[in-house]
């Protein structure tokens, strides 16, 4: 099953499998559900009759204004190596990596977030800057993974690499969080093996391309769950990015006007840079 936002003549609305749910529906409250309960409770709502009456006009981000996304970081050895190597202080990735405690950190608030069709952007005060494609998890009030995402955790190297106590302000900004279009049902067993890809594109030709696969994380996703809902309470529900495996090389870096490709199982993500 699969949810997804979208703005309508009579406001926004969420869908399912493409149809329109009550306009009453709001993820917040399926994510105050038990994993378990979720799929019988949403069969218990009524799509509006073949969405007869309600006409969509664009698509919006799967993601309500106060649910927050939070995103883990180095959980591939892709992105330790290349922390190390934009890094004043390697040693911090090295131990992070290695530590039993993982890297968590908060991203964006639903209403920041953008999906396909929208730019995301790079800092003006940044000259090296790379999108992050992630599987990013949706967790319902309980710590339970309910569902997953596409997403692209857009990051400035040059100034996370002057310093690492600049993670925010390499990692927040304005066009900085992209997820969607869909939110997948499923649970994390379905993901443990997910393909994830990017694609750069300039000028209508690849630029950079690359895969990897959810396997190859050094982490367990209940684990990265875990850590996030040890001591804070997510009553909406949340969204935990869970850290990139594909890294382009050093001499990289997204311009304005590059088309962004990332798909993460069945859900295909596409932005272009401002
Ligand atoms: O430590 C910095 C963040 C790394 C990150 O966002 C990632 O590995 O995806
Ligand atoms: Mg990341």
């Amino acid at each position: 099953m699969k949810l997804s936002r979208q703005q309508t003549d009579q406001g926004p609305r969420w869908m399912l499998d493409g149809q329109p749910l009550p306009a009453s529906f709001t993820l917040a409250e399926l994510l105050q559900r038990h994993a378990d309960e979720i799929q019988a409770w949403l069969h218990e709502r009524p799509a509006t009759a073949a969405g007869a009456d309600v006409h969509s006009q664009a698509v919006l981000p799967p993601i309500e204004p106060m649910q927050e996304v939070w995103a883990s970081g180095v959980t591939y050895l892709r992105s330790r190596d290349a922390r190390k190597a934009e890094s004043s202080v390697a040693d911090v990735y090295q131990k992070v990596y290695e530590a039993e405690r993982p890297e968590l950190f908060m991203k964006a608030i639903g209403w920041r977030v953008v999906t396909s069709g929208h730019p995301v952007r790079i800092r003006k005060d940044s000259a090296w800057n790379v999108p992050e494609p992630e599987l990013v998890l949706v967790v319902n009030a309980h710590g339970e993974i309910i569902g997953y995402t596409a997403g692209n955790d857009m990051s400035s190297r040059d100034i996370e690499g002057e310093n690492p106590l600049y993670l925010p302000q390499a990692k927040i900004y304005n066009g900085a969080c992209a997820l969607g279009p869909e939110i997948m049902l499923a649970n994390a067993d379905a993901m443990r093996a997910l393909p994830v890809t990017l694609e750069i594109r300039r000028a209508g030709a690849i630029v950079f391309s690359g895969e990897t696969s959810i396997a190859r994380m050094k982490r367990r996703l209940e684990e990265l769950v875990g850590y996030l809902y040890r001591e804070l309470d997510f009553p909406h529900g949340a969204f935990l990015m869970t850290g990139t495996g594909i890294v382009p090389p050093e001499s990289f870096s997204l311009q304005a006007g590059d088309a962004v490709k990332i798909t993460v199982g069945e859900v295909t993500l596409e932005n272009a840079v401002a």
